[in-house]
C-alpha cells in the first residue's frame, strides 16, 4: 500500500480523497494555489505545498510544479480527483516515468478511452450496443452527407476528443450539415488539438445512464448499479440518483453485463464509468467511458455501502477486488449539486464571502463540501460548493430527506442553486420519475 499520496486537486474532492487516505492509514499531501490558502483540504492534509497563483493553468494544471511537490514530499502516488488533470494521459505518463503511481488507469487507457470514436469501435467489437453512426472518424464532408442520408436526420456530430457535451452539433436539415461540419471541426481543432468528428443518429428524448465499474490487476471487473444523470443543464449535471426510476431489474442486469463486457475487452483496471444513452423505448447504447472517479460517485456508495475512493486507491496499489459479483443495491440515493451560482441570473457564478453556513444532517443525510462559515469562494474555479446526498429505503424517502436537507441548508452571503433544487423537487414529472435530458430546459422555460 502507498505510504503517502499527493492530491492534485482542490475543493470537496480533495477533502473526500483525504478522508479515504486517513481511513486507509496513508499520509496526505495537499497542494494549493494562492487563492486556496484558507481551504479545508489545506487544513486537513498532513503536509501542504503551494503550487502557484490562483489561475488553474499556473497551479492545479501545472505539471512540473505538481511533480516537484510530489518529489519534495516523497509522495509515492498522486490522486488527480476529477476535472483538472484527471483524464490527461500526458500527466499520467509523466507520473509513471517519475516513479509516482498515478491513481487511475494507465496513460494509454486514458488516451484510448479519451478518443471517443475509438472507444466506440472497441465496444462494437465486444458486441455492446452502440449508437448507430459513422464507423470511426468522418473523412470529409462528402462522407458525412452520404452517411446523414443513410441514417436519416436528425444526426449529431461529436468531437472524438470531446466528451461530456463539448464540441457537438445537432443537424436537423441537410442544408445545415456543411456549416455544422466545418464549424464543429475547427472548434474541435481549437479546443482539443484534434479535428476528428464522428456522426451519430440523434435521439430526441434520451436519458443519461451510467454504470460504475472497478477493475483490478488480475482481470476482475465488478459493475455496480446504475446512476441516473439526466437532470442536467448545459452538460452540467445538477441531480443524480441511484437506482434510476426508469430501470427495472431485467434492464439493470443487461446494463451491468454490457458494462462488464466493455471493461473486460479493454482490460480496464481502476475505477471507471461506462456511459449509456437510454432511448425512450427502453433500448440502451454505449456512449463513452470515463476513466476517473466522478462527482456523483457518492450516490453509488450510498446504495452499495462501499467507499469507492478507498477501493480506487487499493486497486492502484495492485490489490485485488474483494467482491467480484454485483452487490445488492440497498434503498435509494439522490445527490443535489449546490453551486455558488445565481439561478435568477442565468446561473452566473457567484463567488465571494460566505457569512453564515449551516449544514443539514439527521438520518440518511451526507454532505460533501469544502466550505464553512466565513469561507471566501475564489473566482478561479468551478462553482461546485457542496453536494448533498440523501439515502432512504426507497425513492420517496430519499426525496423527502433531500427536501428537508435543502431547507436545513443555510448559506448566507452568496447566491446558490438551493432554491432551484427545491423547485425541481416539487415538480410532478421529477417526482414521478418521468424525465429525460431535456427536463431542465423545459422546466426553466415553464417557470
Ligand atoms: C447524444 C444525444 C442524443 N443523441 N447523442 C450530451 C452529453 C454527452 N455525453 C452526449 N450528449 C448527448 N448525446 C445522441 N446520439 C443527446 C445528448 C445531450 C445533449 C445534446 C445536445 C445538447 C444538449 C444535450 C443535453 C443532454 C444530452
Amino acid at each position: 500500500m502507498f505510504n503517502k499520496i499527493l492530491i492534485a486537486n482542490r475543493g470537496e474532492i480533495a477533502l473526500r480523497i483525504i478522508r479515504a487516505c486517513k481511513e486507509l492509514g496513508i499520509k496526505t499531501v495537499a497542494v494549493y494555489s494562492l487563492a486556496d490558502q484558507d481551504s479545508l483540504h489545506v487544513r486537513f492534509a498532513d503536509e501542504v505545498v503551494c503550487i502557484g497563483p490562483g489561475p488553474s493553468a499556473q497551479s492545479y494544471l501545472n505539471i512540473p510544479n505538481l511533480i516537484s511537490a510530489a518529489e519534495l514530499t516523497n509522495a509515492d502516488a498522486i490522486h488527480p480527483g476529477y476535472g483538472f488533470l484527471a483524464e490527461n494521459a500526458h500527466f499520467a505518463e509523466v507520473c509513471e516515468s517519475c516513479g509516482i503511481q498515478f491513481i487511475g488507469p494507465s496513460h494509454d487507457m486514458i488516451a484510448n478511452m479519451g478518443d471517443k470514436a475509438y472507444a466506440k469501435s472497441r465496444m462494437r467489437e465486444a458486441g455492446i450496443p452502440i449508437i448507430p453512426g459513422s464507423d470511426g472518424i468522418l473523412k470529409d464532408l462528402n462522407q458525412a452527407q452520404r452517411l446523414a442520408k443513410d441514417f436519416g436526420l436528425p444526426i449529431i456530430l461529436k468531437a472524438t476528443a470531446g466528451g461530456g457535451g463539448r464540441g457537438m452539433r445537432i443537424v436537423r436539415t441537410m442544408d445545415q450539415l456543411e456549416n455544422a461540419f466545418i464549424t464543429a471541426r475547427s472548434e474541435a481543432e481549437a479546443a482539443f488539438n484534434n479535428p476528428g468528428l464522428y456522426m451519430e443518429k440523434y435521439f430526441e428524448h434520451p436519458r443519461h445512464i451510467e454504470v460504475q465499474i472497478l477493475g483490478d490487476e488480475f482481470g476482475n471487473i465488478v459493475a455496480f448499479g446504475e446512476r441516473e444523470c439526466s437532470i442536467q443543464r448545459k452538460h452540467q449535471k445538477l441531480i443524480e440518483e441511484s437506482p434510476s426510476p426508469a430501470i427495472d431489474a431485467t434492464l439493470r442486469s443487461k446494463l451491468i453485463a454490457a458494462a462488464i463486457k466493455g471493461a473486460k475487452i479493454v482490460n480496464y483496471k481502476s475505477a471507471g464509468t461506462v456511459e449509456f444513452l437510454l432511448d425512450a423505448d427502453g433500448k440502451f447504447y454505449f456512449m463513452e467511458m470515463n476513466t476517473r472517479i466522478q462527482v456523483e460517485h457518492p450516490v453509488t456508495e450510498m446504495v452499495i455501502g462501499i467507499d469507492l475512493v478507498k477501493e480506487q486507491i487499493r486497486l492502484s496499489a495492485g490489490e485485488r477486488l474483494l467482491f467480484t459479483k454485483p452487490l445488492k443495491l440497498r434503498g435509494h440515493a439522490i445527490e443535489c449539486r449546490i453551486n455558488a451560482e445565481d439561478p435568477d441570473k442565468g446561473f452566473r457564478p457567484n463567488p465571494g464571502d460566505i457569512s453564515y453556513f449551516h449544514v443539514p444532517g439527521g438520518p440518511g443525510v451526507r454532505v460533501d463540501t469544502h466550505a464553512y462559515a466565513l469561507y471566501k469562494i475564489p473566482p478561479y474555479y468551478d462553482s461546485l460548493l457542496a453536494k448533498i446526498i440523501t439515502h432512504g429505503k426507497n425513492r420517496e424517502e430519499a426525496l423527502c430527506r433531500m427536501m428537508r436537507s435543502l431547507e436545513e441548508f443555510i448559506i448566507e452571503g452568496i447566491k446558490t442553486t438551493i432554491p432551484f433544487h427545491q423547485k425541481i423537487l416539487q415538480d410532478k414529472d421529477f417526482q414521478s420519475g418521468h424525465f429525460d435530458t431535456k427536463f431542465v430546459e423545459r422546466f426553466i422555460n415553464k417557470t
